[in-house]
């Protein structure tokens, strides 16, 4: 014992001292245990468009930071392909036929219980800044920044706390100033979880003005399957997400004026008629400055446009590379705010306590297929890109190869926190898996299901399925009845559709039989889908 120890121990008394010294670590022990928790998460960004899943596309070196300090997820995926669902399992850890909201038209119970009011209760504050969309404000969160409904690119409102007030500037960057703002502001003697949510790249894709230009010499690769004919798949034959297909205006940004007539449908019947329209209002949000930089670069584009008198093949690749290299600088800028994020907690001593994840709420197509938007089951909109880090606990540089879920996200945080997980939360802490421990109780099967149809975008049937790590069986329901079978070794692009090869026959059975157990599992009791 110590010169001091011995003092104390001698002025306060053996027992009291004990009793002292017992609080002292229990209280240091506890902020060890509770992580803070930091979770990005953007909207619409596809593994494809990062360099850390393999991008032929973008380099993102911001996002693999994450990854090269921690791990990466191989087999992420979402459990309901679009925007506000993927929120809601996010928030609750259950399935959307279970917490209520399963398409964009539902707005989210705010009643239940969530993660971030669990992790209220056991001391942290709870932050969100950015994309909410689920109608109802926020509950369970200290200090809430949301922008309404999608948001703007460009001079956003956001509603802070209850209060609409308007910014100038960049979205994506407006997000991360106050996601900092938000950490500069902590009560240091608790944990924290800010949630971060980016507006970007959600469609229209409208890039900040210094990275307009990002692109402008070089042409990027078609997808393998641009040019799918979608033989064998009426689902996706009879879908309008083709980029073919996209608004000449709205969505590929030229100046009216430079083209005869607007050409696109868009998705949406009803807000086709209105794209121009649409698009005249976004422009003109923008402030001169902002316009400048715009004009600078557009209008060069709508005049080579119009020059080129393009149709055919030409034209559909022309609007390929229009719409993939905005989508990509809009990109460039939440790369750089994951690394003021990082840098940030890098240079307060944050780092070792604090569990940092990218994710977005699901894939996206670019190009594959011909499409782009989201929705259905297959890979690239299925797959959400998920890198965390954690000094304490994760060793860096791991690859897993797991089945993971959006559906995870919940317990997995409650685990890290040491608060228990409770019964109607239907994901599991992904926790163990980065242990390098292969779990052998792990999912070997994940179950999907989507609902926005026939009202909504794109026309997409509702569909269910189950993906193992080979095959994925897919069942389109409602005015259409189809399955599909895809062995994903030999059929990655899932383009061979194999339901009806007797080959398979003994693989679609198992597949079913698994699928109804997963449905019972998760208690998915819709009558429209029994089979
Ligand atoms: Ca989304």
């Amino acid at each position: 014992m110590n010169y001091t120890l011995r003092k104390f121990v001698k002025t306060t008394g053996l027992g009291l001292a004990c009793l002292i010294l017992l609080i002292l670590f229990s209280s240091c022990n506890s902020k060890i245990k509770k992580p803070n928790i930091i979770f990005i998460m953007s909207d619409d960004h596809a593994e494809q468009a990062i360099s850390c899943y393999g991008s032929n596309l973008i380099h993102t070196p911001n996002i693999d930071r994450i990854a090269k300090e921690g791990i990466l997820f191989k087999n992420s995926f979402v459990t309901n392909s679009i925007c506000a669902p993927s929120r809601a399992v996010l928030l609750t850890g259950k399935y959307s036929h279970m917490n209520g909201l399963r398409d964009n038209r539902d707005e989210f119970d705010g009643s239940q219980v969530t993660f971030p009011k669990l992790l209220q209760k056991a001391g942290y504050k709870t932050n969100i800044i950015g994309k909410w969309h689920l109608k109802t404000n926020p509950t369970g969160f200290n200090d809430w920044k949301i922008l309404i409904d999608q948001g703007e690119y460009y001079n956003p409102v956001f509603v802070e706390n209850g209060e609409e007030k308007q910014y100038i500037g960049y979205t994506t960057d407006l997000i991360t100033d106050k996601a900092i703002e938000m950490l500069e502001q902590r009560d240091k003697n608790k944990p924290f979880c800010l949630l971060v949510h980016h507006k970007a790249p959600h469609r229209n894709w409208m890039p900040n003005a210094p990275h307009l230009e990002a692109y402008n010499n070089k042409d990027l690769p078609l997808p393998e399957t641009f040019y799918d004919d979608y033989s064998n798949r009426s689902p996706a034959a009879l879908t309008d997400m083709r980029i073919d297909d996209m608004f000449l205006s709205f969505d590929l940004k030229l100046k009216k004026g430079f083209y005869k007539k607007e050409t696109g449908t868009g998705g949406n019947a009803k807000f086709a008629p209105n794209a121009e329209n649409a698009w005249q209002i976004t422009y003109e949000r923008l402030t001169e400055d902002q316009r400048k930089a715009w004009d600078a670069h557009y209008n060069l584009i709508s005049e080579k446009y119009q020059k080129a008198n393009l149709s055919g093949k030409d034209l559909l690749e022309w609007k390929y590379q229009r719409y993939i290299k905005d989508y990509l600088c809009c990109i460039l800028s939440i790369d750089e705010g994951v690394g003021r994020l990082l840098d940030y907690i890098d240079e307060t001593g944050l780092t070792e306590n604090t569990i940092v994840i990218y994710t977005s709420d699901q894939g996206f197509y670019l190009g594959e297929h011909g499409w782009y938007d989201k929705r259905f089951m297959y890979e690239e909109s299925l797959s959400m890109p998920l890198v965390m880090r954690y000094p304490r606990e994760i060793k860096a540089g791991q690859i897993s190869e797991d089945m993971v879920l959006n559906l995870d996200f919940a317990p997995t945080f409650l685990d890290y926190a040491g608060v228990s997980i409770p019964q109607e939360m239907q994901g599991e802490s992904i926790r163990s898996l980065t242990h390098q421990k292969k779990s052998n109780d792990w999912r070997t099967s994940m179950y999907y299901h989507y609902y926005e149809y026939p009202h909504g975008w794109h026309n997409v049937n509702r569909h269910f399925g189950i993906r193992t790590q080979r095959y994925k069986l897919i069942h389109f329901y409602g005015d259409i009845d189809s399955w599909e079978l895809y062995d994903l070794d030999k059929d990655p692009y899932e383009i061979n559709n194999l339901y009806a090869d007797p080959a398979y026959t003994g693989i679609v059975k198992n597949l079913k039989t698994e699928l109804k157990k997963l449905q019972q599992k998760y208690e998915d009791r819709d009558e429209n889908i029994q089979f």
